[in-house]
């Protein structure tokens, strides 16, 4: 999608620090990290949020949140680590490329605010 950040992260026209790749989808670095870990897993295609996904995109959403284990594994988060989707203003969505954050490092509080 043009003037997507994360299609052009996806296709290596914007560095990004990757952990993950693969068919379906990618991982990396969130570039304002609010917490000493804070990863985004996202799907190849485009997908403007969690909303435009249809029931044939299941296994690609599962896969997604496979690969947000995969990942928290890989960066050791022993103690415990966060998968969150913000979905629309409210939710917090400031990219519209579907993504799924992966925090840890510290305590988490919750609710968040
Ligand atoms: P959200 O607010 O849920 O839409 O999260 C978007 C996240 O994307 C936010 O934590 C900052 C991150 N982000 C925005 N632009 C870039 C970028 O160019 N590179 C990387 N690595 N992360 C980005």
């Amino acid at each position: 999608m043009a003037g997507c950040i994360f299609c052009d992260i996806v296709d290596g026209k914007i560095p990004a620090k990757l952990i993950h790749e693969d068919h379906l989808a990618v991982a990396f670095h969130d570039i304002s990290p609010k917490a000493p870990t804070h990863l985004l897993v996202i799907p190849r295609q485009h997908l403007s949020d969690l909303d435009e996904a249809k029931p044939e995109q299941e296994l690609l959403l599962g896969h997604l949140l496979l690969v947000a284990k995969e990942v928290a594994a890989k960066s050791e988060l022993r103690g415990g680590y966060r998968v969150v989707i913000n979905r629309g203003a409210d939710g917090g969505q400031s990219v519209d490329h579907l993504h799924v954050h992966v925090l840890g490092g510290r305590p988490l509080a919750w609710p968040p605010g």
